[in-house]
């Protein structure tokens, strides 16, 4: 019996490390190492290669690095019938919800158009209406859109959330469903997207989509924020949105293609704000602390905790 590390694009021996001491006797291999795959009863991926799964026949068990386990989901041999674990943690959705206050805040004070006439040494005063006059969607109310709402409610906006299935949220007018879409966006001004990727949510960031979002409120148009995943946003859509003044701002932490090519247009927007995937990244510390207990908790007989659910995809 061991546990695979198989880390891709972060610190493996960081994890390593650490993993090893909060684990004691429970035994570590990485790839290169030599061991014999029918012993791996663990995998803790994150970004992995094709041949990732092969001969590993005996796991009980894929843990994620990623809260957003959408690559996982599309490998092309993910072993069929092992529970994935997703990595939910309290500093996670802290970080996550620091994002996007900041960047809700920052387009309910119209600070593209501060900056704009700051640039152009203008006084010109504009006057954003107070946050309780500011309603704020948030799609995808998981647990970083709940904690989301969470810590933009004491700022006094008017919230919203949209999810698949109705979830009453105290303080937050809830939407469901593709039939109450129209209606949630035609009362957002400023849209955050917390939703997984999945193929019913794939390019749900579309000039269709920005189109419907309520107008008129906020001085040069609806915002929208961006941490989810790169594949939600169809990126000619914001590019021509932001243009024409469909969107007044869109805050994007995530790309079809990351790093962000160089010849990428968003570059360049003076109303679009680019953060390279940093919105919340699943710190080490925390995280071993996370998939060690779920890892030893499993070995003593208990339920894994914070399952995918496969068919839905997230
Ligand atoms: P959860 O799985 O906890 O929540 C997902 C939410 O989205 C649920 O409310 C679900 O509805 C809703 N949803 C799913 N599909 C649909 C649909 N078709 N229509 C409407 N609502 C839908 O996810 P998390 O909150 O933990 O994470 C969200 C995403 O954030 C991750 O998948 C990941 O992509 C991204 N992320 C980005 C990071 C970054 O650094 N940029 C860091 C961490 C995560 P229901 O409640 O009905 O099931
Ligand atoms: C995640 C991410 O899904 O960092 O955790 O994007």
């Amino acid at each position: 019996m061991a546990l695979l590390l198989h880390l891709s694009d972060v610190d493996e021996n960081r994890w390593a490390e650490r993993l090893g001491e909060k684990l004691g006797d429970y035994p570590i291999v990485r790839r290169g190492d030599a061991y014999d795959p029918a012993d791996i009863r663990y995998i803790f991926v994150w970004k992995p290669k094709d041949d990732a799964f092969d001969g590993l026949d005996n796991l009980k068990a894929v843990l994620s690095l990623g809260a957003g386990v959408d690559a996982l989901m599309r490998h092309p041999r993910l072993p069929e019938g092992v529970p994935i674990v997703r990595f939910v943690d309290d500093e996670l959705s802290q970080c996550m919800s620091d994002y996007v206050v900041a960047h809700v805040t920052m387009h309910h004070r119209l600070y593209t158009r501060y900056r704009a006439a700051q640039a152009a040494r203008e006084w010109t005063q504009l006057y954003p209406p107070p946050a309780w006059d500011i309603n704020v969607g948030v799609m995808g109310l998981g647990v970083l859109g709940q904690d989301a709402l969470k810590r933009l409610r004491p700022l006094g906006f008017n919230l919203l959330g949209w999810s698949r299935s109705p979830k009453p949220i105290e303080g937050v007018k809830g939407f469901a469903g593709p039939d109450q879409f129209d209606s949630f966006l035609s009362q957002t001004d400023i849209l955050v997207n917390l939703l997984p990727l999945t193929p019913e949510t794939q390019g749900i960031l579309n000039y269709e989509t920005f189109g419907k979002l309520r107008r008129g409120v906020l001085d040069g148009g609806p915002a929208i924020v961006n941490p989810a995943r790169g594949g939600h946003q169809v990126e000619a859509d914001i590019v021509a949105a932001l243009g024409d003044g469909t969107l007044g701002a869109a805050s994007l932490d995530v790309f079809a293609v990351e790093p962000l090519p160089k010849v990428s247009p968003l570059w360049s927007i003076e109303n679009c704000y680019i953060t390279p995937h940093i919105a919340a990244i699943s710190n080490p510390e925390t995280g071993v602390n996370y998939f060690s207990k779920v890892l030893l908790d499993h070995e003593a007989g208990k339920p894994l905790v914070n399952v995918v659910d496969v068919a839905k995809g997230y």
